[in-house]
């Protein structure tokens, strides 16, 4: 198969890579990136001169380059996970997350269509798989009771949310309309190495080593689902290999923490792999204001995944925090390198320099 996989510069798109490149020497992996200030190459050095593997830089918000792409390419299959990522950023400059996550997806799907019905007498040429990457945030905010299944209702809160649900439905009407394969996972919230340091679980460890306050936002009683990245990398893999076509797939972790446990918790790592007294680092805890529209909780029921494509997380929350806490003590250069340029100018004009 010919795999483009967009957005493989970035945190799970790199893991995925690292994962199934070598996994798949039968498979060519190419990866589809802009390279935004979240993507970083060095997270795809172990991957990046095999022979199975080959990188474009292509805007999926350019028509022109993604039709060019996919003449050139004929892919197999199309996992896309590129997007504007970060809850933050959308609520302050809300345009590229509608410029990426909904035109973005609305190019590769119609590059996807020229593929599969454009000769003459209107038979599909390629059987192209669209494999969308999306997010639980698209079914809104729990109460203090109950789980998101496939059935729960779009209920969007915040700008970037409301772009991957909007890119969700443009999937979904593809498969309906022109018949065309799609496979749709909504997952929640994923932890591990090479994630950017503008998330919540490497900003606070990054916090910790330069002993810098721990931005908690409102009262730290959110809740939400946590998913090591790999155990990601995987549940997509399952729903392609064994998912239903046109079925949507819910993945989580089972793992549902409040902000408060998991800096706690974080806290305690740190301060154990670095020999430092907890009471250091939790002494850094700042009570901030609250993220506007901020979810309160969100929690999987991904009893679907499991039944149907026999996928179980490998990692419990205690597991994965300690192998993510050990790579970003292991890979300092990794941080610096993506904390530099336009990173750096976007905290110092929004945080001051936070
Ligand atoms: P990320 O921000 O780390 O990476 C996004 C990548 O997409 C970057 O490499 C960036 O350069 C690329 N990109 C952005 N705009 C692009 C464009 N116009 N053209 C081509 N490439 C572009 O994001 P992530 O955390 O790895 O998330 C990947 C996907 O998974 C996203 O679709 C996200 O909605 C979804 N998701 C993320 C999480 C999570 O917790 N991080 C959870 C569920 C779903
Ligand atoms: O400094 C912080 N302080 C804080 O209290 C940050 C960055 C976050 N938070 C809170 C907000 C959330 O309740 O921590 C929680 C997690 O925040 P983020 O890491 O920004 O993730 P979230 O907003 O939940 O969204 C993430 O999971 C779903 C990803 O960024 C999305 O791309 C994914 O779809």
């Amino acid at each position: 198969m010919n795999v483009l996989v967009t957005g493989g510069a970035g945190f799970i798109g790199s893991n995925f890579l690292n994962l199934m490149v070598p996994r798949y020497p039968q498979h060519r992996f190419v990866c589809v990136d802009k390279l935004t200030y979240a993507a970083n190459l060095q997270s795809l050095e172990g991957v990046s001169s095999a022979s199975n593997y080959a990188l474009e830089r292509v805007d999926i918000a350019d028509w022109d380059a993604v039709d060019r792409l996919f003449a050139k390419e004929t892919p197999d299959l199309v996992v896309h996970f590129a997007a504007e990522s970060h809850v933050d950023r959308s609520i302050l400059g809300p345009r590229d997350f509608v410029k990426t996550n909904i035109e973005g997806t609305f190019n590769l799907l119609e590059a996807c269509r020229k593929a599969w019905g454009s000769t003459k007498d209107g038979a599909k040429k390629s059987d192209v798989l669209f494999h969308h990457v999306s997010t639980d945030e698209v079914y809104g905010s729990l109460g203090d009771e109950g789980l998101f299944t496939e059935e729960t209702r779009y209920d969007p809160s915040s700008p970037y949310s409301a772009s991957k649900a909007s890119s969700d439905h443009l999937v979904r009407a593809y498969s309906r309309t022109y018949g065309m394969p799609v496979k749709i996972t909504n997952c929640s919230n994923n932890y591990g190495p090479r994630q950017f340091p503008e998330k919540l679980i490497p900003l606070m460890i990054q916090h910790m080593l330069e002993r810098k306050p721990l931005p908690i936002y409102g009262k730290g009683l959110n809740v939400r689902d946590w998913l090591y990245v790999d155990d990601h990398c995987e549940a997509i893999w399952a729903v392609i290999e064994r998912g239903v076509v046109g079925e949507t797939y819910n993945v989580g972790g089972n793992s549902e923490k409040k902000n408060i446990e998991v800096v706690d918790t974080l806290c305690a790592i740190v301060a154990e792999e670095t020999g430092t007294k907890a009471d250091e680092l939790l002494g850094l805890k700042t009570y901030v204001t609250d993220r506007p529209g901020h979810d309160l909780r969100y929690a999987i029921d991904a009893t679907k995944i499991r039944r149907e494509c026999g996928w179980t997380p490998k990692e419990t929350f205690e597991t994965g925090m300690r192998k993510t806490v050990r790579w970003y003590l292991d890979n300092r250069a990794w941080v610096e390198a993506v904390k530099s340029g336009e990173y750096r100018k976007w905290m110092d004009a929004n945080y001051g320099g936070r």
